[in-house]
């Protein structure tokens, strides 16, 4: 280090691993980043995206200025001027249409962005429309389904004791190269090295030999969209063996007998030939899962974005519960976060479960999941016609025109908004459509804690990382501009007292606090409370809040040693809150404060599952699945030089056999056609993928004619989602298929 340099610790906000990282900089650029071995929780790993985070803070595309269409042109302009031109055009929508004319989207950076996290909820509350969409439903929404009907919450979500456990099972993840979901576990390779050097196994069911395919002790090809049938299988001979063991659980537990009863019509032999592993390979699994010391079943992405997403996301569980591995070490336990986790609000063990279908959307009667729609919706809702129908459009940190089902149908109806704004680091795909956008800071920028991955996170801890740069002055944060549009949709227009908006945001977390019997600081006057709060604003006193009156925090000096953001500030490599431990009954949130194992939705979808056929009975027909690469980030990390070097990486695989019958050539064009649309690819011929499966990457596309990313459109690949059906649904999550799309393919 010369003088002129400064070391600086920032938790990657990238993906899911939240990795603690060390930031060389001098003066505004990055000269070294590595990761942060003292971090307390990634102890140093690093992947190549965390490294760019200084190329992503430099590269002259991504926007600093809001943009104003005007004459079909994007004009830079001042940040009053834009919130000028919102009120200008939002106020009459809003007169005329009400709060559901505008509907609002929120991609997967909202999550991993604190300002983002707890504002963009902010909005919502004000702006009170049915409209809302987001990520998770062509993501992760079965598993908080499954997960908040049987433990009482949408977040109470079991991961894999991964340092403790002998025996993984998983599912349609790729940890290897995502870095992990739904489970927040930072340097999975090393983890998972240690796990097979103390004797344990790890098995892999894919139809792709991922790169953690590769790395398990056994890989098994399964076809897509069938993981519920295998499971159900597994589940079935773990009763008819008699090697079900609910230990610990047993009094916990409602509604074995009725899964029970339900699995009966699954012995291996009768999912075998939907699944296409054999029945002996299933009953194998079930009695390693039954016999291992410590043993987890883990599912991922393949076994959401499916038909079956939530019969098979609670299968997972099902089978956890059964084997005597749920909420033990070693097997599939519940993290306990530092602040805002719904598991650690209210009275312990006993809650009013979770509710679905409140309302329905309109033109497909959609039920709604968590407050909000499928995004699969989107595109019908603003088309159709009618005085409810969606108008405007607000965007946060979302490309839903690369990554929602029949991009192409979602294109032309973001063209049919009267108006549409966009929160936003780039010109792309999807924010090319809107009249205003809004651009947040680089994430150097801005302060960090994660809300969510603590949540799901391997080991528990927590950790707090302060902006690197000092912002360009007069850039808002994003929670500034999202309560700058909250003034503006509550009337108070474009230049409301966003302050004061703000002290309303923390003194009604502060009145529902003292004012809750199970809450540390039941009773205490909220005033007092405040005035404690009154040094900070934003995000980071809401943080200081939930940390102060949360399961670790000081609870404003009655327990003195407890966390606060002070005391979390003073340590910034973090602090380890120690290895998981059991948590049923106190995690329990449900109306019988028990595990609802049977719940009765799910039950009721299990005759949708006997009745699919056997893959022999469909013919030779293809089905597309998806697949990820450690040098991406779903959409967006492609205008970033030193992750686009290497080989063209949006190609599509397949199996040599498929391609010989098909006359396919390695490296020639193939076109693709589904019942949404049609895309011609490069042609990569590779055995990891198994016959009758070919495997497109979603993100790809960047060849939009008003799009502003220059080193992404020198590479643009084709947009996946072109292929998917928009009205192919897990029914009861209302998440996307996108995985097992049947696609005929020719050669060009
Ligand atoms: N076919 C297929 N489709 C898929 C998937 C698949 O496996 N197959 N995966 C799905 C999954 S899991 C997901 S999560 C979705 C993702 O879907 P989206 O969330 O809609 O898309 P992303 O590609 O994550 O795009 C994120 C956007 O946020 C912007 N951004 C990044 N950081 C910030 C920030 O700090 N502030 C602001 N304002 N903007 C920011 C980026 O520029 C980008 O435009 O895609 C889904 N689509
Ligand atoms: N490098 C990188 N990391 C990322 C992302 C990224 O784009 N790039 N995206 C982030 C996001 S938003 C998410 S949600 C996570 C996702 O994290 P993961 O769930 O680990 O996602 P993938 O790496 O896509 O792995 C999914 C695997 O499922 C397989 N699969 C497809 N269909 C089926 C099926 O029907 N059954 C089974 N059993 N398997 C199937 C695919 O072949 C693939 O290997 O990754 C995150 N991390
Ligand atoms: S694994 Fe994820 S969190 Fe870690 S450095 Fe890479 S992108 Fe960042
Ligand atoms: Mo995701």
């Amino acid at each position: 280090m010369t003088p002129s340099q400064e070391k600086k610790l920032r938790v990657c906000p990238l993906c899911e691993a939240t990795c603690g990282l060390e930031v060389t900089i001098a003066g505004n650029e990055v000269v070294q980043l590595r990761g942060d071995r003292h971090d307390v929780f990634s102890q140093g790993f690093i992947c190549p995206k965390g490294t760019a985070l200084g190329q992503l803070h430099t590269d002259p595309d991504r926007l600093r200025t809001p943009l104003i269409r005007r004459h079909g042109q994007f004009v830079p302009v001042s940040w009053s001027e834009a919130f000028a031109e919102i009120e200008r055009r939002l106020s009459p929508i809003l007169a005329e249409g009400g709060r559901d004319a505008i509907a609002v989207y929120l991609g997967n950076p909202v999550v991993h962005n604190l300002s983002l996290m707890i504002y963009s909820q902010v909005l919502l509350r004000i702006l009170r429309t049915q409209n809302v969409y987001t990520a998770s439903t062509v993501d992760q929404i079965p598993k908080q389904l499954a997960s908040g009907l049987m433990f009482g919450t949408f977040t109470t979500i079991a991961v894999p004791d991964i340092d403790r456990t002998d025996y993984l099972l998983m599912l349609g993840a790729n940890p290897h190269v995502s870095n992990g979901s739904l489970w927040t576990v930072p340097d999975f390779p090393g983890r998972l090295a240690a796990l097979q050097k103390r004797g344990g196994r790890c098995v892999v069911v894919d139809p792709r030999r991922s790169r953690s395919a590769e790395k398990a002790d056994r890989h098994i090809f399964i076809l897509p969209g069938t993981d519920a049938h295998l499971l159900a299988g597994i589940a079935h001979t773990l009763f008819a063996e008699g090697l079900v063991t609910l230990g610990r659980l047993e009094p916990h537990t409602s509604g074995i007998a009725e899964v029970e009863a339900a699995l009966q019509s699954f012995p291996p032999e009768a999912v075998s030939p939907v699944c296409g592993v054999p029945s002996e390979t299933i009953r194998e699994l079930a009695r390693e899962l039954a016999t291992a010391e410590h043993a987890v079943v883990y599912g991922r992405i393949g076994t959401c974005t499916q038909a079956f997403g939530t019969v098979a996301s609670w299968l997972v569980d099902v089978c956890n519960v059964l084997s005597g591995n749920l909420d033990e070490p070693g097997g599939a336990m519940f993290p306990k976060a530092a602040a805002l986790a719904a598991n650690t609000f209210g009275a312990p063990g006993v809650g009013q479960g979770v509710r679905t279908g409140r309302r329905h959307s309109r033109v497909r009667g959609a039920p709604e999941v968590q407050g909000e729609l499928p995004v699969a919706c989107l595109a019908e809702e603003i088309e159709s016609a009618g005085d409810d129908r969606i108008r405007a459009l607000i965007t946060v940190a979302g490309n839903p025109a690369l990554s929602t089902p029949n991009a192409t149908r979602l294109q032309k109806a973001l063209d049919q908004l009267e108006f549409m704004v966009s929160l936003d680091l780039y010109l792309n795909e999807t924010t090319q459509h809107a009249d205003v956008i809004l651009p947040g800071r680089s994430p150097l920028e801005d302060s960090h804690f994660d809300v969510v991955f603590n949540q799901f996170a391997c080991r528990n801890n927590v950790r707090f990382s302060p902006p690197v740069f000092e912002a360009v002055p007069d850039h808002p944060e994003e929670w500034e501009t999202l309560l700058r549009l909250a003034g503006i949709v509550n009337g108070q227009g474009p230049d409301a007292d966003i302050e004061a908006l703000d002290g309303l945001v923390i003194a009604s977390q502060v009145q529902a606090a003292v004012g809750a019997d199970a809450s540390p600081i039941h009773g205490r006057d909220a005033g007092e409370i405040l005035s404690e709060l009154a040094n900070r604003r934003g995000p980071e006193r809401v943080i200081d809040f939930a940390l102060r009156s949360g399961p670790y925090g000081d609870a404003f000096g009655a327990r003195p040693d407890g966390l606060s953001l002070a005391r979390l500030e003073a340590q910034p490599h973090g602090i380890d809150l120690g290895a998981l431990e059991p948590r049923v009954p106190e995690l329990l949130r449900t109306p019988s404060g028990k595990i609802e194992l049977a719940p009765e939705p799910i039950l009721a979808d299990l005759d949708r599952l006997a009745e699919v056929q056997p893959a022999a009975s469909r013919g030779g027909a293809l089905v597309l699945i998806g697949r990820r690469s450690l040098r991406s980030n779903n959409s967006w990390m492609h205008n970033i030089p030193v992750l686009m070097t290497g080989k063209p990486r949006c190609t599509m695989h397949v199996h040599p056999s498929d391609a010989q019958r098909l006359g396919l050539e390695a490296g020639a064009l193939a076109r693709v056609t589904s019942r949404a649309g049609s895309v011609d690819v490069p042609v990569e011929v590779t055995d990891a993928i198994m016959p009758g499966v070919v495997s497109i990457p979603h993100g790809w596309g960047h060849d939009q004619p008003e799009s502003r990313l220059g080193v992404a459109a020198e590479r643009p690949g084709v947009n996946a989602n072109v292929l998917t059906d928009e009205f192919e649904l897990d029914p009861l999550s209302g998440n996307s298929v996108l995985n097992g799309v049947p696609v005929s393919v020719q050669a060009l």
